[in-house]
């Protein structure tokens, strides 16, 4: 069963403007009231979020997926796409995310469903193959996104305008050769991830890296790390190192991943600053943080 968010039909794009006009026309404008904020979000989804609700295995929207056929599709391996089942909200931003060096679509599927459940539209890909490399992995990225917004039959539910990128390893690496190649792309979050360039002065779009401490296929001294310090310094970015953990630590469900990604997506896809204060002031060292770099406040 859904357990319908109480987000308001007003906050939709088309009923804000109609709100505003209905102001002006109304001279309401200066009357303030809940019918009356200029301001409010056209993107927001969703309640207000706690610790709790980002750190839930679920969150406020039922879940519905689609299996994508190899067959049907050219640029990318096909994959499963997750998305809020009722159209009540509204369209969503959409991510895409892709696996690692010899991994499936198996390998990253754990967040299709908990990401599309805070209210996104998640497609979690496979490769052409499962040996492509990095700068294949961020243009299969891209060609998935383009199925997504364009081809796929959920993309009336799509905003084709908030979009993002994820992956694990050299999915990490392709989520950087893909923010790299368009701009405007919201939101990128490598998960551990691994790229033979170490420099990404050219990246325009807010992004987020996981590193893992103990990771020695690759190691963050050599790969999260450097991404992270070779991104401009000007850019909304972040470096989380996992505490206790693998290269693989990724591959299953993890709360730390999970609700800091949900931060991240939710304040530069939805342009959500509900979720700022999760990042904002840095997050302190922890058992499940080892490091955390960023700025903030945050500048897009
Ligand atoms: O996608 C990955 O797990 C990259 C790590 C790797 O196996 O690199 C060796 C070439
Ligand atoms: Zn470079």
């Amino acid at each position: 069963m859904q357990q319908h968010p109480h987000t308001s039909r007003r906050r939709t794009g088309r009923l804000t403007g109609l709100t505003a006009a209905l102001a002006a026309v109304v001279g309401l404008s200066t009357m303030g009231g809940p019918g009356a904020h200029a301001a409010d979000n056209p993107y927001e989804r969703g309640p207000a979020p706690t610790e709790s609700s980002i750190e839930a295995p679920r969150g406020p929207y039922a879940v519905s997926d689609v299996s994508v056929s190899s067959l049907s599709v050219s640029g990318f391996g096909g994959g499963t796409i997750y998305y809020p089942t009722s159209t009540a909200d509204g369209t969503f931003g959409a991510i895409a995310i892709s696996p690692g060096f010899t991994a499936y679509e198996s390998s990253i599927a754990w967040l299709g469903p908990r990401l599309a459940s805070q209210g996104f539209v998640v497609f979690t890909i496979d490769t052409n193959t499962a040996l492509d490399q990095p700068d294949s992995r961020g243009r299969q990225l891209l060609a998935a996104l383009d199925y997504l917004t364009q081809r796929s039959a959920v993309r009336g539910r799509v905003d084709s305008s908030r979009l993002g990128v994820m992956g694990h390893s050299m999915g990490g690496g392709g989520s950087l050769e893909a923010a790299k190649t368009r701009p405007s792309l919201q939101a990128a979050i490598p998960l551990t991830p691994w790229n033979l360039d170490k420099t990404w002065p050219e990246v325009r779009t807010p992004t987020l890296i996981f590193g893992a401490d103990g990771d020695s296929i690759a190691p963050v001294s050599s790969h999260a790390e450097p991404f992270y310090t070779n991104l401009p310094s000007s850019l909304d970015r972040a470096y989380l190192e996992l505490n206790s953990a693998s290269h693989f630590t990724p591959n299953s469900s993890n709360t730390t991943i999970a609700k800091y990604s949900v931060s991240w997506l939710k304040r530069f896809i939805d342009n959500d600053t509900r979720y700022e204060q999760f990042f904002c002031p840095l997050p302190q060292r922890s058992l499940t943080i080892e490091e955390y770099r960023g700025n903030c406040p945050h500048t897009s």
